[in-house]
């Protein structure tokens, strides 16, 4: 077992490079992997106690460093580090995997071996779905992303992964110029916009073509055994129509309406379509409808105590989208009932509402509710930097936040960091955004890089159906880990992670659905976050 933990995917020359190290130590050594050499001698900082991992832990800084090249830190009696790189662009491959991983859970497609390499496969889930209510009606709704290790469609998880997209896109253009192998590459739209799009194209599916209202989701009535997606063959179910759904749904599609305008004024126009009649169907439903799964049944259920964040971010939206001041009357509504403005999770959506009334053109909006929306902002950012000071790893998280998919509660942060410091400028919300990053990728207790594919001790065995029964030792790249999940909430995490402290309630075992699954909305916060650290040095200044 390792001590001493590194971001395994490197450090750029210019950045604060922090590791930490379980134990105690005064010295720490920087050593050429080539020659051996030391290049640098440095001390450690004070001994801390880390709740999360019930370790102390020291902290090492070898800033100074800044010679690209390949190194590893060595400390006394506590042993080396993995070999990590120097260089302006050690964070280049692991952003474009974390983008095609999208472009591997298409379902409806044949992945074909030129795009998808050696995890090529059939073409899967291409029957009709049947809707719940009234089974004699058929829909085709064939295309988006599988949502995580299963092969359920769920809309919305789908609302979360495209507008982390689109945001990524629209703050870091430059860091999503590459192509990155898709059947699209190459057309007029950079790839991060034809991989939303895949979505997108799916999700005009999953409307009610009469009403409006968006079907909460489409899968299997049961979950299928670890089987690859072109052998699941069970019929597809539609489930009923949710406001969550329909809300997420018409922020998306608003959103997407500027996004796409420059590109393509006809898709442009279809998705501000489908937004404003998704808000038709709220405005007839102003009570939340809120989905729960029938019995006899266990796909995902995305189940939710309220709908108002949604709507709010809808009306955030559709406001910046059309300047219709119906929009900017219901936000203003909306924030004062709500009690947090800034959440970016799956249930809790708000704050993609209040980043887009930030970004808002400020002849548009009030600035008395602005004022507030920022400040609320800038407070929660002040907080999570206060959360990580105190913890051993720098992590935004407090012990209990250890839960299911913890790794994205981790890097939603890293994302609020970072548009904060937009809004207004702060080192400390910086690096406590790469601290978020550093931990994905191997600067924790368990020296495990979280995505499939990269670093030294990337995951192996992801809670993945293709990867499981693919026959490939090395499973589908790019996919990050849900992460230590403290609630031991599978037979895998109860039998191997017993009495563990909550950061380390962690096993790279595709058993364990609830510390290891994988999830296009734990990918696509860190999209946004590796769009972010490829920006040469300063550049996100604007
Ligand atoms: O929010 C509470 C928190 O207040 C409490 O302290 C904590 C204690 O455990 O629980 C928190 O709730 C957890 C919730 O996730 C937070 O988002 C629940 O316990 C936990 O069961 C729930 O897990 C969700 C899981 O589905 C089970 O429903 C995950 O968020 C969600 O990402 C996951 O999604 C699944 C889909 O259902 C099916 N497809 C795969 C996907 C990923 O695993
Ligand atoms: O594979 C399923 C995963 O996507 C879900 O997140 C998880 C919890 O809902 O359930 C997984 O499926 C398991 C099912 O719940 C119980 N039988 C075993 C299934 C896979 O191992
Ligand atoms: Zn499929």
């Amino acid at each position: 077992m390792r001590n001493i933990h590194v971001n395994q995917c490197g450090y750029r020359p210019w950045d604060k490079k922090v590791f930490v190290c379980r134990g105690t130590a005064e010295e720490f050594q920087v050593i050429n992997k080539v020659n051996n050499e030391i290049v640098l001698r440095g001390k450690m900082g004070p001994a801390v106690y880390d709740q999360s991992t019930d370790e102390t832990v020291v902290r090492g800084d070898f800033s100074e460093l800044k010679t690209p090249g390949e190194y590893y830190i060595s400390v006394e009696n506590l042993g080396d580090s993995f070999s990590f790189k120097i260089g302006n662009n050690v964070y280049e491959d692991v952003k474009d995997g974390l983008l095609k991983a999208l472009y591997m859970q298409r379902c409806g497609t044949e992945l074909v071996e030129s795009h998808a390499g050696k995890w090529s496969h059939e073409i899967c889930h291409t029957s009709k779905g049947v809707l719940y209510e009234a089974p004699e009606i058929e829909m085709e709704i064939t295309g988006g992303w599988h949502d995580a290790g299963d092969y359920g469609r769920y809309v919305v998880p789908a609302g979360k992964a495209v507008a982390d997209l689109l945001l990524a896109y629209e703050f870091f253009p430059e860091a999503f110029k590459n192509e990155i192998n898709i059947p699209e590459s190459g057309n007029n739209l950079p790839d991060i916009l034809n991989e939303a799009k895949y979505e997108l194209d799916w999700l005009f599916k999953m409307q009610n073509a009469n009403n409006g209202g968006v079907y909460h989701k489409a899968t299997t009535q049961f979950f299928c055994g670890m089987i690859m997606p072109e052998k699941d063959l069970a019929p597809i179910v539609i489930y009923p129509i949710s406001s969550p759904a329909t809300a997420d749904f018409a922020a998306t599609m608003a959103y997407a309406a500027r996004v796409y305008e420059k590109f393509d004024k006809e898709y442009s126009r279809k998705c501000l379509e489908a937004a404003e009649k998704a808000w038709t169907w709220l405005k007839a439903n102003p009570e939340p409808v809120l989905f729960k799964n029938p019995p006899n049944m266990n796909s995902g259920e995305y189940g939710d105590k309220s709908d108002l964040d949604e709507r709010y971010w809808a009306s955030a939206e559709l406001y910046k989208t059309t300047g219709n001041t119906e929009y900017h009357e219901y936000f203003e509504a909306a924030f004062k009932e709500l009690k947090d403005t800034n959440s970016l999770g799956w249930a809790d959506m708000a704050g993609y509402g209040s980043i887009t009334y930030l970004f808002t053109e400020r002849s548009m909006v009030d600035s008395e509710v602005y004022a507030k929306v920022k400040a609320g902002f800038i407070d929660k950012a002040r907080a999570l930097v206060s959360i990580s000071q105190k913890d051993g790893y720098k992590v935004t998280r407090l012990p209990e936040g250890y839960i299911w998919g913890s790794n994205m509660n981790i890097l939603n942060n890293a994302m609020h960091l970072v548009i904060a410091d937009i809004l207004e400028s702060n080192n400390a919300f910086i690096e406590t955004a790469f601290s978020q990053w550093n931990y994905l990728l191997g600067a924790n207790s368990l020296s495990q890089c979280y995505v499939t594919g990269y670093g030294s001790k990337p995951i192996m065995h992801p809670h993945h159906r293709p990867s499981e029964d693919d026959g490939i030792t090395e499973p589908v790249p790019g996919l990050v880990s849900g992460g230590p999940c403290r609630a031991l909430l599978d037979p895998a995490a109860k039998a191997h992670c017993g009495g563990k402290a909550p950061a380390k309630c962690f096993i790279d075992d595709a058993e364990s659905y609830s510390t290891n699954e994988i999830a296009i909305y734990w990918n696509s916060p860190a999209v946004f976050v590796a769009g972010f650290v490829n920006l040469k040095m300063c550049e996100f200044k604007p």
